[in-house]
């Protein structure tokens, strides 16, 4: 026995090694794929792989044979190419959507995006790892919280790892010269609601067809990019995708119509700041006691940690009408205070993210 456990010992410093070594080689295989990635060249090279293989093919490998190092080594590049991958973000559609602007101030204009339909595939594009970083809407704040995202943040575990606010505005967007010839504007319902100021103004008194059946203002914007003497009501980024000039900016009637969004990641990111907040979603045990809403705040209020936010939601896999508690907090998790009230609570608060705050 004692032989078996100085073999394991011999194992386990060596398996030491190779995950040094490996760690060394991924650390080259970033640099590769940075290169990459400022020349715009492709990722996947199979005939270097190969050159690979049959180069320590070509040694003495002892126990090894040649199929079992290809093998090992097969694994190691998928490893390297899923690392030299440019960070995809995937937001909620369409193309030039708020949520588009969103992105793009996050991450810049020459990152990696895909657009996709609702919040729910944005999630499953982060968990399945297809995207880095998932951008969605969490709250607006003429409309209020936007339920399906923290439906979603309590369901599945992924973390919020930023916020960004950014104004709703809308412009006119067209290729006409003059807004006396346009004859048509297209947009949505919610875009002419919120613009409707301007438009009366501008547009009243004038023989203009106002086309609001459409899907998106992005969907405008292509339209006008198409039609002579057509304009569109709809954002900055969806007038810049389909390169149709901006005629008038900022024509919203609400000068504080501002949306608030979340970047989503597979990691929690953890890095403590000078003004934090973390979200937590909370299921109180003993809700059906007075008092098991107080017990909380108390708990909050005795570690001197400020509440931000608290919307309630209610279970949908009981019959029950349960709810649970959607909570901003400021402050880290990474903070004493913060990590104790989590701590005594156990699995009555599921973390949701740490952040910096922007508001
Ligand atoms: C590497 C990874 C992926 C490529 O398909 C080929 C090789 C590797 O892990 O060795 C590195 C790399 O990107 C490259 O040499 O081009």
């Amino acid at each position: 026995m004692d032989e078996l456990i100085t073999l394991r010992n011999n194992i386990d410093e060596i398996d030491d090694s190779i995950l040094e070594l490996l760690k060394k080689r991924m650390e080259i295989v970033d640099l590769v794929g940075q290169l990459k990635r400022q020349n715009n060249t492709v990722i996947y090279h199979p005939d270097r792989e190969k050159e690979i293989i049959e180069r320590l093919g070509g040694k003495d490998l002892g126990k090894l044979t040649k199929s079992a190092v290809e093998a090992i080594y097969l694994e190691i590049f998928g490893v390297s190419r899923n690392l030299e991958l440019p960070e995809l973000i995937s937001f909620l559609g369409p193309e030039g959507s708020f949520t588009h602007q969103a992105a793009e101030n996050r991450f810049g204009a020459v990152a990696e995006y895909i657009s996709l339909p609702n919040i729910k595939s944005v999630f499953e594009s982060i968990e399945t790892g297809r995207a880095k970083y998932g951008v969605v809407p969490i709250e607006n704040n003429q409309e209020g919280m936007v339920k399906e995202t923290m439906d979603l943040l309590n369901e599945k575990n992924l973390f919020i790892i930023a916020e960004v606010i950014i104004p709703v505005n809308f412009c006119i967007a067209t290729k006409v010269n003059h807004f006396h010839d346009i004859t048509k504007i297209y947009s949505k319902d919610i875009a002419f609601n919120q613009c409707k100021g301007f438009l009366n103004d501008y547009f009243g008194s004038k023989q203009v067809d106002f086309f609001s059946q459409l899907e998106s203002t992005s969907q405008a914007a292509k339209l006008a990019s198409e039609e002579v003497g057509t304009a569109a009501l709809c954002s900055h980024i969806a007038a810049k995708i389909y390169n149709v000039p901006i005629l008038f900016d900022n024509i919203q009637d609400n000068e504080s119509n501002q949306t608030r969004f979340y970047i989503l990641s597979k990691v929690d990111n953890l890095k403590l700041s000078t003004k934090d907040k973390t979200t937590l979603a909370v299921k109180l045990k003993n809700d059906d006691k007075p008092g098991a809403l107080l017990g909380l705040l108390q708990d909050f209020e005795s570690h001197g940690v400020n509440l931000l936010k608290i919307e309630s939601r209610p279970f949908k896999d009981t019959k029950d009408f349960k709810f649970w508690f959607f909570i901003d907090i400021e402050g880290n998790i990474l903070e004493e205070s913060i990590k104790e009230v989590v701590l005594k609570r156990g699995d009555e608060i599921k973390f949701l993210g740490s952040y910096i705050q922007t508001i």
